[in-house]
C-alpha cells in the first residue's frame, strides 16, 4: 500500500474548502489508490467552523483519509505537506481600495511562504487559488526562495474548464471531446481564452474548433467575454462565488501536474514565466502546459496572430501593474 500524502488546504473553513476537502479525501485529486492526510488551516474566527468540517470528514468515513489536522497554527499546518492548496486569503469588501486588499494578501502570502519553506516536505507542490491568484503566487515564490520556482503555480484551470464548457455547449458535443483551449495571463477579466489551437474529436477525426463553430465573430467576441466574466455571472446567480467548479478544477490542476497530461493534450496553469511567447519574465502567467513525471513544461511553437498578441500583452501589462502594487505594499 502507498504511504499517505499530506495535503494542505488553507482557508479550509470557507466555501471552496468545503467543496474541496471531500474531493481530496475521495481520491479525486491524487488517485483512488493514494491515501491522504488532510491538513486544514484557517484563522481563529473560523476555528469552530473548521472543527465542524473536520467532524464531517470523520463522519464521512472516507477509506483513503488516514488523518485530519485542523488548525489555526500555520507551522503545524505546513509541517510535512507535499501538496499545498492555498485557498485562504483576504476578500475584497465593498468600499475597499485595491491597494488595501493587496496589502492584506501580500502579508498573508509572505508569512505563509516562510512557513512552507521551513516546514513543508522537500519538493512540495504549491497551488495558489486565492485572489489575486497570480500575484499571491508571485509573492509566495519571492518569499520562499528555497522552494524551486517551478513548484509554485496558480489556478487558471477553472477558466480553462469554463472555456471547454462553452465550446461544448455551443457545438452540442461532449466536453471530454474538446481539448487544447488556452487561458493566457491573469486569472482576472483580462485573461485571454484562446481557441486558435483547440480541437474537437468527431467521428471523422479531430477538427479545429474554429472550423466547427464557423463563427469568428462569436469566438472573438461573446465567447471570450463569457469566459472572462463567468465568475461574476456565478456570483449574480448564486449570490456566492464559484466553489464546486473551483474545487474540481483545483483537483484537475494537481492531478494532471502529478500524474501527467494525456498524450496530445495540454492544460492551462499559472506558472513563472521564462519569457516564452515574449511574455515578460518575473510574472506568474497562465500558459498552455503539458505535464510528465511531476513536472510541467510550456507548450512551445504555437502561432500567435495579431489579435492574440494584443491580448497576451494586455493581460501581461495588468500583471506587471499588480506586481508593482504588491511590491509597493512591502515597503
Ligand atoms: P471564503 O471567504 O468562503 O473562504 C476563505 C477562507 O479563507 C475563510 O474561511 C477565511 O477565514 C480563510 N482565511 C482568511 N485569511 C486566512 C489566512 N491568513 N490563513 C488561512 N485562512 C485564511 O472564500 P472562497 O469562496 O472559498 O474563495 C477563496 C478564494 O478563492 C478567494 O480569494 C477567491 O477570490 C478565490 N477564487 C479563485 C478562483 C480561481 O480560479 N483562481 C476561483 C474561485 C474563487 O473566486
Amino acid at each position: 500500500a502507498k504511504e499517505p500524502v499530506r495535503v494542505l488546504v488553507t482557508g479550509a473553513a470557507g466555501q471552496i474548502g468545503y467543496a474541496l476537502v471531500p474531493m481530496i479525501a475521495r481520491g479525486v485529486m491524487l488517485g483512488a489508490d493514494q491515501p491522504v492526510i488532510l491538513h486544514m488551516l484557517d484563522i481563529p474566527p473560523a476555528a469552530e467552523a473548521l472543527n465542524g468540517v473536520k467532524m464531517e470528514l470523520v463522519d464521512a468515513a472516507f477509506p483513503l483519509l488516514k488523518g485530519v489536522v485542523a488548525t489555526t497554527d500555520v507551522v503545524e499546518a505546513c509541517t510535512g505537506v507535499s501538496i499545498a492548496i492555498m485557498v485562504g486569503g483576504f476578500p475584497r469588501k465593498e468600499g475597499m481600495e485595491r491597494k488595501d486588499v493587496m496589502s492584506k494578501n501580500v502579508s498573508i502570502y509572505k508569512s505563509q511562504a516562510s512557513a512552507l519553506e521551513k516546514h513543508a516536505a522537500a519538493n512540495c507542490k504549491v497551488l495558489v487559488v486565492a485572489n489575486p491568484a497570480n500575484t499571491n503566487a508571485l509573492i509566495l515564490k519571492e518569499f520562499a526562495p528555497s522552494i524551486p520556482e517551478q513548484n509554485i503555480t496558480c489556478l487558471t484551470r477553472l477558466d480553462h474548464n469554463r472555456a471547454l464548457g462553452q465550446i461544448s455547449e455551443r457545438l452540442n458535443v461532449q466536453v471530454s471531446d474538446v481539448k487544447n483551449v488556452i487561458i493566457w495571463g491573469n486569472h482576472s477579466s483580462t485573461q485571454y481564452p484562446d481557441v486558435n489551437h483547440a480541437s474537437v474529436k468527431t467521428p471523422a477525426g479531430e477538427k479545429p474548433v474554429r472550423e466547427l463553430v464557423a463563427d469568428d465573430e462569436w469566438l472573438n467576441g461573446e465567447f471570450i467575454t463569457t469566459v472572462q466574466q463567468r465568475g461574476a455571472a456565478i456570483i449574480k446567480a448564486r449570490k456566492f462565488s464559484s466553489a464546486l467548479s473551483a474545487a474540481s478544477s483545483a483537483c484537475d490542476h494537481i492531478r494532471d501536474w502529478v500524474l501527467g497530461t494525456p498524450e496530445g493534450t495540454w492544460v492551462s496553469m499559472g506558472v513563472y514565466s521564462d519569457g516564452s511567447y515574449n511574455v515578460p519574465t518575473g510574472l506568474i502567467y497562465s500558459f498552455p502546459v503539458t505535464c510528465k513525471n511531476g513536472e510541467w513544461s510550456i507548450v512551445q511553437g504555437l502561432s500567435i496572430d495579431e489579435f492574440s498578441r494584443k491580448k497576451l500583452d494586455l493581460t501581461a501589462q495588468e500583471l506587471s501593474e499588480e506586481k508593482a502594487l504588491a511590491y509597493s505594499c512591502l515597503s
